[in-house]
């Protein structure tokens, strides 16, 4: 069984709703009662074509038996149910982003998925809310922990 850290992102429609739907969702492939949960942040668009809305971003860590490639098939199927078109632009708004972090301390370079997530550490809006459920959290490949890489960055604001 493997811990997966999986992040949320929504900047269309009923964005709390796509998040809450989205995690109903992985529920039959948990294999534990093992879930964080991060609070929800709203964040600025970054590398998003001019005219995008606010997102709210957040990630979750579950326990699952499925193999990597396996999950993402389920995530990439999930962001279609939630009406995600199969031909988009680059970055283009989005009902549903589900991005794959981690898959305990496995680096893999398979079509269409890396792991550990090769951005993951740049980007505020997943340092953030993962640092409130695994700040300890050391990537293979990576220097610091979650906490040491996202104490600089700018401050996101929380959704109550
Ligand atoms: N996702 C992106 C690009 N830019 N910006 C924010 N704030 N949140 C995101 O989830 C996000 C983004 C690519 O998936
Ligand atoms: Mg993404
Ligand atoms: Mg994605």
């Amino acid at each position: 069984m493997a811990r997966v850290g999986i992040s949320l992102g929504s900047n269309l429609g009923d964005r709390i709703v796509h998040l809450r739907s989205a995690i109903e969702r992985l529920s039959p492939v948990r294999l534990s009662e093992h879930l964080l949960l991060s609070p929800v942040f709203e964040t600025e668009p970054i590398d998003c074509p001019e005219g995008s809305g606010a997102f709210y971003n957040a990630v979750i860590e579950i326990e699952t038996d499925l193999a990597p490639l396996e999950l993402l098939a389920v995530t990439q199927a999930i962001e279609r149910a939630l009406g995600r078109p199969e031909v988009r632009a680059v970055n283009a708004p989005r009902t549903l982003d589900l991005d794959l972090l981690y898959y305990d301390d496995l680096s893999l370079e398979a079509p269409g998925l890396l792991l550990p997530h090769p951005r993951m550490f740049q980007r505020a809006f997943v340092l953030k809310p993962l640092a409130a459920i695994r700040p300890d959290l050391v990537p293979p490949g990576v220097l610091e922990s979650v906490d040491d890489a996202g104490v600089n960055l700018a401050t996101e604001s929380l959704v109550p």
